[in-house]
């Protein structure tokens, strides 16, 4: 029993927090979320790199590790009123994506056994679908929330490649993992691969709000919306950092122009306090495309607000 640590770079652990060791399941038994990286980019498409994903993001803080992290929107704190522990990364071969997404999976498997939340750091979005088999297994098919621009539900890529990180949103739904009619995949615009981008995913039961019907037809309403699709049911929140405008998301595999700041899309995270969710993801983080940090500090500020979400969903559980 040794925690294998971050797979690149110093053992470091996101905002601080305690580290724990996946294979001693006494250093997480108490934890309510447990921080696990997926360094891995064996399902990229394009611009490779996410397999340093984990790390960028672990990095890019520079508050006091007082075990401390205030909310000013939603008014709780994501480590005070939370025990969150960080279990390192996963140990991924990114020249081997069969043998690579089941370590994943046996890791997310074991955090849900024990009861507590697994919050992954990617890693290209590939990593969803290992996710979604432990936590499908564990609580029967997820409502699923997915921000991305894409809508990550084609076939195959590559001559008949069915694991990648264009796929994992089809392969749940086809496993039964994912329960697409109380589904919601958000963000979505072109550049589309192919005139039926959108259409493959109302075929499979997704409920698809375009870039443009979520600017368009304003925040709040898509918050609520959310919500009252969503409350009441065991949700799986996927975010893919590339549903933000590149502009304020530059670090990721796949960048499309014209998405939502930086501050709409925590407006709109923020706004969804009354969630159950059982699993979480931020995915596609790609330092070496970032500039100055900006994608790296978005997504771990993204993550740092699912802790936020999580913690304030307890506390008015706790207080009625
Ligand atoms: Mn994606």
């Amino acid at each position: 029993m040794s925690r294998y640590g971050p797979q690149f770079g110093p053992d470091i652990t996101f905002l601080g927090v305690p580290s724990c060791d996946l294979d001693d399941p006494a250093s997480y038994v108490d934890a309510e979320v447990v921080i696990v990286g997926a360094p891995f980019d064996g399902g990229t498409s394009y611009r490779a790199g996410t397999r340093f994903g984990p790390q960028a993001i672990r990095m890019t803080d520079y508050l006091p590790h007082d075990g401390s992290r205030p909310s000013l929107a939603l008014r709780t704190d994501g480590l005070l009123d939370l025990h969150v522990v960080d279990a390192g990364d996963v140990e991924m071969y990114s020249g081997d994506i069969e043998s690579a997404l089941p370590k994943l999976e046996a890791a997310v498997e074991k955090l849900t056994r024990a009861g507590v939340i697994p919050v992954v750091l990617g890693g290209d979005h590939s990593i969803a679908l290992p996710e979604l088999r432990a936590l499908g297994k564990a609580h029967g098919p997820l409502a699923v929330l997915h921000f991305d621009s894409h809508t990550d539900t084609w076939d195959t890529y590559f001559a008949g490649q069915r694991h990648s990180a264009g796929t994992a949103f089809r392969r749940g739904v086809e496993e039964g993992w994912i329960d697409a009619r109380a589904s919601m995949q958000i963000g979505m615009r072109g550049s589309l691969f192919s005139d039926g981008d959108i259409q493959q995913s109302l075929d499979l039961g997704y409920e698809v709000v375009t870039t443009d019907q979520m600017l368009d037809g304003g925040l709040e309403a898509l918050a609520r919306r959310v919500l009252e699709k969503l409350r009441g049911r065991k949700v799986f929140l996927s975010f893919d950092l590339d549903v933000v405008d590149p502009a304020f998301a530059p670090g990721v595999q796949t960048p499309e122009a014209g998405g939502p700041s930086a501050r709409e899309i925590l407006r709109l995270l923020r706004s969804l306090r009354g969630l159950d969710l059982v699993g979480a993801d931020v995915v596609e983080m790609n330092p070496s495309y970032d500039a100055g940090q900006i994608s790296a500090l978005l997504a771990a500020t993204v993550a740092a607000e699912i802790l936020a979400l999580i913690a304030a969903r307890r506390r008015d559980a706790r207080s009625g």
